[in-house]
């Protein structure tokens, strides 16, 4: 980052904090073409050129899942701007294999594919030292077998085979400890498709589109919540008191957020991208798109037939939805939360619930 537009930055940040969509649009526009045209270094990482049309391997269901509760890291990346933030949370999480690696993500937890009609298996294995449980918001009782909600102990394996037959985003967590497991990372979500004979609509006989995104974002009071619940156990945090101070879009602050391309909508001038959406913190997110307005089309898994046309939608805890964005210009715009205390992490800004919007 060239060092008269990082002074710029901080100037406009000292000036107003309140300006946020000056100061997003400055910095986007600072940091992705600013200093790649003339400037005096080259960017110190690039914007994603492209984005596979196909479903990712990721994206195709399997019949069987495991997801294994235990400890787990997040890394914060320091500002690019001041060179401050960075830092490595400690967190539980649904990770994709046992003893993962570390440094491994495992907020959010392992994406479950699903298609509808289609019965899989999810296996939930609980590594951690106390009693939690498995449980998908919205899903209907009978699509899942055993019963959500059960208590799983320690070591314990519990497998539910699951039939879903809505399409939409599900946000599944512990629910256990009024929150805490979930607030500690113990989220994630299951994607539900429409079968492929349809093609890429959102639901049978619904809006098309030609890519996708997920967005799961969360919010944390670490030293109260999380190092209490590391420490002393999560029936120990008191839960009258949630103050966040970190909040991550997919498991990452603003700044990685926005160089990923999976967290990234990114398409061609005419093409429609669906963005999943799933809140699974404490407080409320207001989500503002920047470049074009979107449609919603589905909140807490139930169809819209009247689209809103927005450019803004309020996300509660615990709480989904579906906006249909179209891409209809060039540029780099961002997403960022319309709540200056949620762009930060750590109390140092941008570090918070941004993501990127390219069109080519
Ligand atoms: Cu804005």
């Amino acid at each position: 980052m060239c060092h008269v537009d990082a002074l710029y930055i901080q100037g406009m940040f000292v000036m107003n904090k309140l300006l946020i969509h000056s100061f997003i649009i400055t910095l986007v526009v600072t940091m992705l073409s600013a200093c790649g045209s003339g400037g005096d270094s080259p960017p110190e990482s690039l914007p994603p050129e492209s984005l596979p049309s196909e479903p990712l391997p990721s994206d195709i269901p399997q019949s069987s899942y495991s997801l294994f509760m235990q400890q787990g890291l997040v890394t914060i990346t320091n500002s690019p701007d001041t060179n401050f933030g960075a830092t490595t949370l400690s967190v539980w999480g649904f990770a994709s294999s046992e003893n993962p690696l570390a440094g491994t993500k495992v907020i959010p937890g392992t994406t479950i594919n699903a298609e509808i009609g289609n019965s899989f298996t999810v296996s939930v294995k609980n590594n951690l030292s106390a009693t939690h449980n498995f449980n998908i918001a919205k899903l209907p009782a009978d699509e899942i077998q055993p019963a959500m909600g059960m208590p799983i102990a320690m070591g314990e394996t519990v497998t539910y085979t699951i039939t879903p037959t809505t399409p939409g985003i599900y946000l599944y967590d512990d629910s256990l400890n009024n929150g805490v497991n979930r607030s500690l990372g113990l989220f994630g979500v299951m994607i539900v498709r429409p079968e492929p004979i349809h093609g890429n609509v959102v639901w049978e006989g619904g809006p098309g589109y030609d890519k996708e995104v997920t967005w799961v974002i969360t919010d944390m009071d670490y030293p109260n919540w999380n190092q209490i619940a590391l420490s002393n156990g999560a029936d120990q945090v008191d839960t009258t008191r949630y103050k966040a101070n970190y909040f991550l879009m997919n498991g990452m602050n603003g700044f990685q957020a926005m160089q990923d391309d999976q967290t990234t909508i990114h398409g061609q001038v005419g093409e429609t991208i669906l963005v999943r959406i799933a809140n699974a913190g404490q407080y409320s997110q207001s989500l503002h798109f920047h470049g074009n307005h979107f449609q919603v089309i589905s909140r807490n898994g139930i169809q819209l037939s009247d689209f809103e046309n927005q450019d803004t939608i309020n996300v509660k805890p615990n709480e989904t939805a579906m906006v249909l964005y179209t891409i209809d210009q060039t540029g780099h715009y961002p997403m960022h939360v319309h709540t200056a205390q949620l762009e930060t992490g750590g109390g140092v800004y941008l570090n918070g619930t941004a993501a990127m919007i390219i069109g080519e």
